[in-house]
Parts: C-alpha cells; sequence; structure tokens
C-alpha cells in the first residue's frame, strides 16, 4: 500500500483499465458457466444494504426475517414451506453444511458418504474438511448415478447418501425416489445437490416438460442445495440450504453468546456474512415470481434446444445426451474435442472443457444471435480440423 491515499476518479480509471480485458456476460461470450448477470433490481437493492451483517442478527432482526421468508418461498418452491435453512456463500457451503449435519446426526466419527461419480467437487473438500471418506458410485448409459451401485456401496460406516438434480456436467437429474427408498431402508441421511437444477425443474415442470420428483415431495430427502446465484439471477454470493426439519439445521447450529445485538445462533460455515445477499434474492424472487422465472427459463430452454438441434447438423459433431435442462454437453468421436476447445477459447468463446466433453450452459444473458454466432464458429473449427 503507497503511503498517501489515491483520488476516487483516479481509482475509478486506472480499474476501469485494468479490467477491461475481462469476460462480460453481456457480451454473450460467457458460454459455460453458472452465472449470470444479476438482475438489475438487485444491483440497487445489494448496494442500499451492503453493510448488513447476517452473522450478528440481533443488531438487524429484519434482515434476518426477510432471510427467513426467502427461504419460505425457496421451501415452497422445493415442496415444503416449513423447510429452514439459509442464504450461503454458494452450494460448496451448502453441500459443506448438509455432510456436517449428516456427520453429527449419526454421531459416527469414522465414516462415509456415498455421491454419483458426476457430484461436484465441493463434496470432495467437505468429505476432505470432515475427515469423511467419499465413495463415488458409477452412473448408469443415462449418466444418472446407478442405484444398485449405491447399494452396493453402502456399509456400516455409511451416513449419507447424495443425488443430485442438474449435474455439473450434463445437467442429468438422478433417480431422487430411487435413492430415497435406499436411503430410508438404510437409515441414511440423503441430501440432494440441486444447486443448478432447483431454480430451473419447477419451472421446465410448469411449462410441461417431464420432471421426476426431485425436492422434498419424495420422503426420505433430509436437505437440499438449492443457489440463487446460478439461475435465481442473485448477485454472488448467493448459495441456499434447505433442511426438511429445523432439528437437522440445529445440528449445525452455534450460539454466539457476546455479540453487540445481544445473544444469537449461526448455522453457517462463515460468521460474518452480508445481508445484502438475503435481501437480494428475496427482492428478485418477489419481482420476477414464479411467472417470471418461468418465462426465462422457457427462452433459456428454447436455445438449449436451438443449439442441440444446430450440433446435430455438424458433421463430426454430436450432443452427449438430449438435455433435460439448459446444460448441454458437445462431445465427437472423430475429433479431439479438447482441441474444439481450444480453438474456440482462441475465438474468445468461454466454453468449460470436461474430460470427454464441452459444456455449455445456456443462461439468460445468452441470446439467439450469440447462439447462431456460436454455431457459425463451431461450423468452421469442426471443418478445420476434420481437414
Ligand atoms: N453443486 C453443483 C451441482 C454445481 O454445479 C456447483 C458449481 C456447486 C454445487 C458449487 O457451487 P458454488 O460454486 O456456488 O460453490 N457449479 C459450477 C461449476 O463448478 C459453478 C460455476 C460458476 C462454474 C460459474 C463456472 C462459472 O463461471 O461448474
Amino acid at each position: 500500500m503507497q503511503t498517501k491515499g489515491l483520488p476516487e476518479q483516479k481509482l475509478k480509471e486506472e480499474l476501469k483499465l485494468r479490467l477491461k480485458g475481462d469476460f462480460t456476460y453481456e457480451s454473450g461470450r460467457i458460454i459455460g458457466s453458472m452465472c449470470t448477470s444479476p438482475h438489475p433490481l438487485t444491483r440497487k437493492v445489494y448496494l442500499r444494504f451492503l453493510g448488513t451483517n447476517l452473522g450478528d442478527t440481533g443488531l438487524f432482526p429484519a434482515v434476518a426475517e426477510l432471510e427467513k421468508e426467502a427461504i419460505r418461498m425457496l421451501g415452497t418452491l422445493l415442496s415444503n414451506p416449513e423447510a429452514t435453512g439459509h442464504i450461503l456463500t454458494g452450494g460448496t457451503e451448502a453441500n459443506l453444511l448438509a455432510l456436517w449435519a449428516a456427520k453429527k446426526l449419526s454421531k459416527k466419527v469414522d465414516c462415509e458418504v456415498i455421491v454419483p461419480a458426476s457430484a461436484h467437487c465441493s463434496f470432495d473438500k467437505a468429505a476432505d474438511l470432515l475427515g469423511m471418506r467419499i465413495v463415488r458410485a458409477k452412473l448408469n448409459d443415462r449418466f444418472q448415478v446407478d442405484v444398485a451401485e449405491v447399494r452396493k456401496a453402502v456399509s456400516p460406516k455409511t451416513v449419507a447418501v447424495v443425488g443430485i438434480a442438474g449435474t455439473t456436467g450434463l445437467g442429468v437429474v438422478d433417480p431422487i425416489d430411487e435413492l430415497s427408498e435406499l436411503a430410508s431402508e438404510e437409515d441414511l441421511y440423503l441430501h440432494v445437490d440441486a444447486a443448478f437444477g432447483g431454480f430451473v425443474l419447477p419451472f421446465l415442470r410448469d411449462l410441461g416438460f417431464t420432471v421426476p420428483d426431485f425436492d422434498f415431495a419424495v420422503p426420505g430427502v433430509y436437505s437440499i442445495t438449492i443457489d440463487p446465484h446460478k439461475m435465481g439471477l442473485a448477485p454472488i454470493p448467493a448459495g441456499g440450504i434447505l433442511f426438511r426439519h429445523e432439528s437437522l439445521r440445529k445440528m449445525v447450529s452455534w450460539d454466539i453468546p457476546y455479540l453487540s445485538g445481544g445473544e444469537t445462533e449461526q448455522a453457517t460455515l462463515v460468521g460474518t456474512r452480508s445481508g445484502a445477499s438475503a435481501i437480494a434474492v428475496w427482492t428478485v424472487m418477489r419481482h420476477l415470481g414464479r411467472e417470471g422465472y418461468r418465462r426465462i427459463v422457457k427462452n433459456c430452454m428454447h436455445l438449449t434446444l436451438k443449439l442441440a438441434k444446430g450440433v446435430q447438423n455438424i458433421k463430426g459433431l454430436s450432443i452427449v445426451i438430449q438435455p433435460t435442462m439448459n446444460v448441454l454437453g458437445l462431445k465427437s468421436d472423430t475429433i479431439n474435442i479438447r482441441r474444439v476447445a481450444e480453438k474456440l477459447r482462441l475465438k474468445k468463446w468461454a466454453v468449460s472443457l470436461f474430460p470427454h466433453h464441452i459444456r455449455i450452459v445456456v443462461m439468460p444473458h445468452i441470446k439467439e444471435q450469440h447462439i447462431e454466432q456460436f454455431l457459425e464458429d463451431l461450423n468452421r473449427i469442426v471443418d478445420e480440423l476434420r481437414g
């Protein structure tokens, strides 16, 4: 840090210059990310309440009440208005809290969690931190977790099973009802990671798509991750954890007696946390309503299907699986998909690369013309590589 401070104008100019090379959502070039441009209204409320702290709820009881209401809205969306939980830093923290609650509930020290092979790396981080062994169960040919494999993996040390509603790589939904049956039989905690799918599946169902039960409507589900900073259009950071019963949330709750607002409790990994996130989630959900999200999801799905069709018309390229939501996998049996991704990146398309496929996520900032430009470039690149 220099001794003398710099004036606002100079810093603004410097920031503009320093950051101008980064990608922006508005350009449509971020086509492999699960985040998007926050809804314009959330920008205003976020800034307005930036200093509020949900780590000291005695000082901000009204913000805490809004967080409860936001959780109630999320719970209602996921078939359980009685669910309790918090707005967190993201899906990583939510998945960590779920496994933490499962471990504490089981009272086991030496324990295991079974996750699908497709599970997000946040489960590896959580298991490592919590001293749990993570067991990855194989997928079936539809890229869902194979429930027979999960059954085989159950041991006396197993405390929890995880199902995913919208996998990171392909947006696939695991058979949550079958996992629930298994978990109930074996008396295991079932957590559903709907970080991405939670803000997509209920609206797809409204639109007439066939959506299997994946939420609290399935009786064995103990907790769900749902991230407003993905398809919820809330600013980063805004993840969400929902527990079926308050008693589960209490598993990860700590009494903090000394704060300036008086005695409080924290059931999040972080202590100090901005109330602006919860306020932004509350605001955007009330502003868009079910109808607003339905419209957004309809458009994303329309463009995803258009892209899927376009890809299938390119010789040498195919889709990994018919998309269930606005996530699409691109693969090739004849050309190296890594080379395709490299060339797309050289053309400034920020795609996401998995071991055997390119992942495209058609978020709300992606418009029709972006899909058309992308398909044009993709066509040209595949042509070149085919030689
Ligand atoms: N669960 C699932 C199913 C996820 O896909 C992710 C992240 C998480 C949990 C963890 O969420 P947080 O990152 O909020 O902790 N999925 C994306 C991914 O890793 C996140 C992402 C976001 C990727 C923005 C790229 C990007 O630009 O692929």
